[in-house]
């Protein structure tokens, strides 16, 4: 196989120019997107990006939990494919960048390749996992979990949102529910890249991340009944404030993180009160608290003080409590040759780079259960995403393309 040439990179421009496109479908408020998973504005960014795939000259592949996967033919047939991607569902109030960066580098290798007539033994897909997210419908990762056997099919088909419509719905409502069976698809390898999401590479100057390990993920979906009650007339004393119990547990899960520092972290971004209105002493409050930890010990010691601290919390007070697994993973350890074709495409081509532990779930933590993975990081500005200010320079996706390129067609034995 002949050396990777450090001179060969991806077209940033050409790689801008889509990332802005594809923007323009599910535009947020503020500057950032809300494409959420099975909306109309997901279905047309498939549709934008089957059509540039198929203008680059693959064939479009899309299974029964409508992950698409666009081939681009390799020398031997019988060679299995390196597939690479991503995600094209955004948060309510998302980025441009949160996993349509991974998606739309992949397809960008293949306008590199095709621009310098370069083969590959092994075919190359690049692939759009259906509700990483797992926003709309939890829990995230729903379809790559069901290619990895995760999940069951049915299981996935039947979650809800808070319409209560169902995922199997609103798949075929969409129009992108293929007919091929989930997880049949075998892979030499799976790449993604992404941006960070956290504040590291930035403050160490580095352009790319390495990333060595994904951390882990537990999400526990709690229910507290107190009684609806006047927040005039109601003393004190006789209040069974669900909001109240909720407050003292969100408190006890900030200590319980912390108590796990510096990597363990702990919060909750769902809350839901009822009957939400001013002058109610809510009678109940549902909520989900995510916690992670790249160390698994760690994220059993965090569930189970979170939910005898909540049962404490709401016994004093006479409330009840209830607890619902809604999501979690195990912390991930990424292979290791994919991780150093990372490392050496990196260090080919002249940008800087570290090790670091992935703080968000990606696709590529279910897909490293059934096929060797890893993943390539580029900083984000102060760190910050799931808010429509995330944003990245250009430079920074270039890099991040530049390293996914080489890895993934080094893994693919380039043959000219
Ligand atoms: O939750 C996560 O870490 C990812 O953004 N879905
Ligand atoms: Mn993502
Ligand atoms: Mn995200």
């Amino acid at each position: 196989m002949p050396a990777l040439n450090s001179n060969l990179r991806i077209n940033g421009d050409r790689l801008w120019d889509s990332l802005m496109e594809m923007a323009k479908i599910g535009p947020g408020i503020a500057g950032g997107n809300n494409r959420q998973t099975l909306t109309d504005e997901d279905a047309e960014g498939r549709a934008l990006f089957q059509k540039w795939c198929e203008a680059s000259g693959c064939t479009m592949g899309l299974d029964q939990m409508g992950n698409m996967f666009a081939t681009r033919p390799g020398s031997d047939p019988e060679a299995l494919p390196v597939y690479v991607g991503s995600h094209l569902d955004t948060q309510p109030t998302g980025g441009k960048y949160d996993g349509i960066l991974g998606v739309l580098g992949g397809l960008e290798i293949i306008k590199t390749l095709n621009d310098l007539n370069i083969k590959t033994k092994h075919p190359i897909v690049v692939t759009n996992w259906t509700n990483e997210e797992g926003t709309r419908y939890a829990p995230p990762m729903l379809a790559s979990g069901v290619f990895g056997g995760v999940h069951t099919q049915e299981w996935a088909y039947d979650r809800v949102d808070a319409d209560g419509k169902r995922f199997g719905d609103e798949l075929v409502r969409i129009g992108w529910r293929g007919d091929e069976k989930v997880g049949e698809r075998k892979m030499h390898a799976f790449f993604e890249l992404h941006i960070e999401q956290g504040p590291i590479l930035e403050a160490e100057n580095k352009d790319i991340g390495v990333v060595t390990h994904g951390q882990g993920l537990s999400w526990t979906e709690i229910t507290i009944i107190g009684k609806d009650s006047h927040t005039g007339s109601t003393p004190m004393h006789m209040r069974k404030n669900a909001g109240l119990a909720m407050a003292r547990i969100l408190e006890n899960v900030d200590e319980i993180a912390l108590s796990h520092a510096p990597h363990a972290v702990g919060a909750a971004g769902h809350i839901d009160v009822y009957p939400n209105s001013r002058n109610f002493i809510p009678g109940k409050v549902i909520f989900t608290v995510d916690l992670r930890s790249p160390e698994l010990a760690v994220i059993d010691d965090m569930e189970q003080r979170l939910r005898s601290g909540a049962k404490k919390i709401c016994d004093d007070m006479g409330l009840e409590v209830s607890f619902e697994k809604v999501g979690g993973f195990d912390p991930v350890t990424f292979n290791e040759k994919c991780v150093s074709s990372i490392r050496n495409a990196a260090e080919r081509m002249g940008y800087s780079h570290m090790n670091i532990i992935s703080g968000a779930g990606h696709d590529a933590c279910w897909i490293n259960g059934v096929a060797p993975s890893a993943m390539v990081m580029c900083p984000c500005v102060d760190g910050l995403s799931h808010n429509e200010a995330e944003d990245i320079s250009k430079e920074w996706a270039v890099a991040g393309a530049d390293v996914l390129m080489h890895a993934v067609i080094e893994t693919a034995e380039i043959l000219t």
